[in-house]
């Protein structure tokens, strides 16, 4: 994949902007790279504060020759590639909280939101784009925020952002070739649950479309789904949600 990065001062979103490239024939690669977001979107509708200057947002295009069901191990493959730039840009070991969250201290450091886009009639033409928002300074982080924090805030150094950007993009091309290998979805699940306190032995509760439910994790399957012991012993797998610690129990 040959990255090709696309500056833009204001969007409405990166990922917006990096669908409707794709849309209209963006090759794998294209990244784009936004100084604010004035619409920066998370998951199930939700806002990603996105202030001037004050955050990296960006959306990668990605032409994904894998099985439609492995779509997800691109957020987990996206979550890594941020964990180990912020390791090796700062004195600071991430987390990783299934599915798309990147921690510092328990607070969240990082969002990632995955989506996808098909020509009309061409299920052949998936594109997929990778949408990631990582906090630098302390302005990123919102007072109505409090499980949010910054790099800036975390390691007390001024990130920089380009060196950051550059990693996260190395890193992450490095999985992505990985996963299109033979067995290189099971290493990436391996690898993901290897650096998420989450995937095994964490005692959550998990919020999905029509439930709410407590338990153990215990670890990933093979599709990139959480499986989870609840507290009667019945086994949930799950595939999208909110998923927190649950403490002091
Ligand atoms: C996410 O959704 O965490 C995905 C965020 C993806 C953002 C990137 S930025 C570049 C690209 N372009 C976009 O438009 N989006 C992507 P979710 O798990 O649903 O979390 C959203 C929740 O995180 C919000 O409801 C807030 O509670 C919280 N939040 C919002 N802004 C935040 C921030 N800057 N830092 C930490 N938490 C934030």
């Amino acid at each position: 994949m040959q990255i090709v990065i696309l500056r833009y001062e204001s969007l409405a979103s990166t990922n917006l902007e990096a669908l409707a490239q794709a849309r209209r024939g963006a090759p794998e690669g294209v990244c784009i790279v936004a100084r604010e977001q004035t619409k920066g979107r998370g998951r199930l509708g939700r806002a990603w504060i996105s202030p001037v200057g004050a955050g990296l947002y960006l959306s990668l295009i990605v032409r994904p020759q894998i099985a439609l069901h492995k779509y997800p191990l691109l957020t987990f493959a996206a979550a890594l590639a941020v964990r180990e730039a912020i390791a090796e840009t700062s004195d600071v070991r991430p987390d990783i909280k299934y599915p798309n969250d990147v921690l510092i201290n328990n607070h969240k450091v990082c969002g990632i939101l995955a989506e996808t886009t098909e020509i009309a009639n061409d299920k052949q033409n998936i594109a997929a784009v990778i949408g990631i928002g990582i906090n630098l300074t302390r302005e990123s982080v919102a007072p109505d925020l409090p499980f949010a924090t910054s790099l800036e805030h975390e390691t007390s150094l001024k990130p920089d952002a380009e060196n950051l950007l550059r990693a996260v993009l190395a890193n992450f091309r490095l999985h992505y070739q990985s996963l299109h290998a033979e067995g290189g979805d099971t290493l990436l699940l391996a690898t993901y649950a290897a650096h998420s306190s989450f995937a095994e032995g964490k005692r959550v509760s998990v919020v999905t479309g029509d439930e709410q439910f407590e338990g153990i994790t215990c670890g990933l399957s093979g599709d990139g789904a959480l499986r989870v012991e609840t507290c009667d012993g019945e086994l949930k797998i799950v595939r999208a949600g909110d998923v927190t610690q649950v403490r002091g129990k």
